[in-house]
């Protein structure tokens, strides 16, 4: 069902047409980011460790983390940060990143125990300022196990809806998407949002972590790999408003009439406020109907009906997040060689029935 890209590690994401079926993601059509191999980890001998700048070091089995602390649900959409990266490989090759399409974006209901009550069972000492979380498995780059982590500000893990979830929509999270445990970061790229969690310190400074320190940074356009200065780099946190036409599809030959259907995506906690539809270059824009979501860390579904003259059109989709932000028009200007955060207007070309 799934569009695989790479085997091992395993990544795949769905088709368009099937994602946009369910506002809230069933397992089998949820996207898969993996940068290492999928560890083997035994429930009964799991312990999480919790350390760093912290009054007392914990070490927590899935039994604790279940049964002594509250569960929390949250309906959060993971986005990894190199959704869309295919159009900005269209545009200049992007050597050695996963193609990924539109549908590395997936909305669950995901539970477990929100980060703050482990926080605050281990105690913050005075001067952390973040809080670092890592993975079980092996990752290797240039020869090394670097293993997979990321951090996120001490704020944003006192937060609420940060969670260490054991459950994805009411079932035990699948080894693939991080069993025993993970970390769900709502509105944050994918990648804050570690599985297979092994281990959370408490620190004054960010990750060193290959996958915070190095990669999912953003860097203009003229840099590459050889010129980057990787001190200098915007670690990606936060996601950007984001709109993709999931029907119809590139290529498809249309009638008159077209129901064009998506999702839209905004972080930050804020909300997507309207989705604007044009098949005029932008010229004109038809406001499309909000179908569902109007909830704070997931997507929003909606859909316009456009009337297209005959000949071949193309259909652009942008949306607007409640604080008005919006997204650049054209791919070329966020072009970077990583691949990250393509959010440049999602544009459909589709041929008039002859
Ligand atoms: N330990 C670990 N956590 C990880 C990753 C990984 O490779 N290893 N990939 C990250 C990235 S880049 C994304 S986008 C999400 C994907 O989550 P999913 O595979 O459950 O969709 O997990 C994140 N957490
Ligand atoms: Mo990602």
């Amino acid at each position: 069902m799934l569009i695989v890209h790479t085997t091992s590690p395993y990544n795949a994401e769905p088709p368009l047409e099937l994602l946009r079926e369910n506002f809230i993601t069933p397992r089998e059509l949820f996207y898969v980011r993996n940068h290492g191999d999928v560890p083997e980890i035994d429930a009964q001998a799991f312990r999480l460790v919790v350390n760093g700048m912290v009054e007392r070091e914990l070490e927590l089995s899935l039994d604790t983390l279940l049964n002594d602390f509250p569960k929390r649900t949250v309906m959060a959409t993971l986005q990894c940060a190199g959704n869309r990266r295919d159009q900005l490989m269209a545009l200049k090759e992007i050597p050695g990143e996963v193609p990924w399409q539109a549908g590395a974006i997936g909305n669950a209901f995901w539970s477990g125990v929100p980060l703050k009550e482990v926080l605050n069972a281990a105690g913050i000492k005075i001067g952390a300022q973040y809080v670092a979380f890592m993975g079980a498995e092996e990752v290797i780059r240039h020869g090394e196990n670097v293993g997979f982590g990321a951090s996120i500000a001490l704020d944003k893990a006192l937060s609420n809806d940060v969670l260490l979830a054991y459950e994805m929509n009411g079932k035990a999270l699948e080894p693939i998407h991080g069993f025993p445990l993970r970390v769900i970061a709502p509105g944050y790229i994918g990648a804050r949002s570690v599985k297979w969690l092994a281990q959370i310190t408490v620190q004054a400074f960010s990750s060193k972590n290959y996958f915070q320190a190095h990669a999912y940074q953003l860097f203009p356009p003229q840099t590459n790999a050889e010129t980057a200065d990787w001190n200098a780099g915007l670690q990606l946190s936060e996601l950007s408003v984001n709109c993709v036409i999931t029907s119809p599809r590139d290529g498809e030959i249309v009638s008159g009439e077209v129901l064009a259907q998506g999702y839209a995506i905004t972080g930050g906690g804020r909300k997507i406020a309207r989705v604007d539809v044009s098949s005029d270059g932008g010229n004109s824009w038809t406001t499309a109907h909000i179908t569902q979501g109007d909830q704070q860390w997931a997507w929003a579904f909606w859909e316009a009906r456009l009337i297209l003259e005959n000949g071949d059109a193309e259909i652009i989709a942008r949306a607007f997040d409640s604080a008005s932000n919006t997204q650049p028009e054209e791919a070329r200007h966020v072009w970077n060689f990583k691949g990250y955060m393509n959010n440049a207007w999602h544009r459909v070309k589709v041929k008039g029935k002859s």
